[in-house]
């Protein structure tokens, strides 16, 4: 397939998904420019800095008004700010352009397109890149991050051709592979193998740092500790908004859970060596089989 032409891209948050985005779209020479937009000057003076964008704004609606048909929108802040990035683009935006984002929820970006537009516009294609780091922001964004990762999208009925087929190609350039789902079976999926890992990571964290008597227990962690715990670093504001955006989902993956960890519970406390071996085993080959 022949390279992807998109005019230029528009990066609005150049945290860690929006500047990989734009260093990949760079990278493959896809784009006639690569413009960032973020809350903060000294975000943008890196970006630019840093070679992620050509130039870079904090002001959206200066930006907006510059852009043409076959141009790229590309929105990656946390998923409760979708909706007022939506808003402007609603006010400044010339038709013709592509919408997309990299919000983890896509039900509440769907119904924020739908309290701004009245519908989810044509022209607008969710998606959600599944990779990311816990590291988050400007510095951490990298060329490679979305290089054989898979990016969902979750079309709508009326998603235009041309506008997802400009959203595939970029992606693809960007070395990610892309899938398309529907929005609920999305939101349930990810609530699941995203959404509940986090909370569970982020719980044991708290919990064993919030017991005065445990101030030290990091020193004593092993790898295991590292490995299972290292999402519990990962950006605060993002995550409370996924929790809040995805709320009844990510309810029902806790109360499966918290059921399975009390049957473990009572296995552990009755001595029942064949129930934990029974649970240790299924899912020592179900991990075994993923890897
Ligand atoms: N935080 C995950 C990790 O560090 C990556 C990730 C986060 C991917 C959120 C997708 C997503 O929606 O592995």
């Amino acid at each position: 397939m022949g390279k992807a032409q998109i005019g230029r891209l528009v990066v609005v948050g150049v945290g860690l998904i929006g500047g990989s985005f734009a260093l990949a779209l760079k990278a493959a020479s896809v784009c006639r420019e690569v413009i960032g937009v973020a809350l903060e000057e000294s975000t943008c003076e890196d970006a630019v800095r840093l070679g992620i964008v050509d130039r870079a704004s904090t002001r959206l609606k200066e930006i907006l008004p510059q852009l043409e048909p076959g141009d790229l929108v590309f929105v990656a802040v946390p998923t409760l700010a979708v909706e007022s990035v939506f808003s402007q683009i609603k006010e400044y935006m010339p038709a013709g352009v592509t919408i997309t984002d990299g919000a983890s929820v896509k039900g509440s970006v769907v119904r924020a397109a739908e309290r701004v537009w009245g519908c989810v516009p044509g022209f607008l294609v969710p998606g959600h890149p599944i990779a990311g780091s816990e590291k988050s922001g400007v510095t951490a964004a990298r060329d490679d991050l979305y290089c054989d990762h898979r990016i969902i999208l979750t079309p709508l009925p009326n998603t235009g051709d041309d506008h997802l087929r400009r959203v595939e190609q970029a992606w693809q350039a960007a070395g990610a592979e892309v899938l398309k789902m529907p929005v609920a079976e999305h939101d349930e999926v990810l609530a699941a193998t995203s959404h509940l890992p986090h909370v569970i990571a982020f719980s044991l964290v708290d919990t064993l740092a919030h017991d005065a008597e445990n101030e030290n227990i990091f020193r004593y962690a092993a790898g295991g500790f590292r490995d299972f715990t290292r999402i519990a670093s990962s950006d605060p504001v993002m995550w409370r908004d996924i929790m809040l955006a995805n709320r009844d989902a990510i309810l029902k993956a806790i109360d499966l859970y918290s059921l399975n960890l009390s049957s473990l519970r009572g296995a552990i406390a009755s001595g029942d060596s064949a129930a934990l071996m029974g649970v240790f085993t299924r899912a020592k080959a179900a991990r075994d089989h993923f890897t």
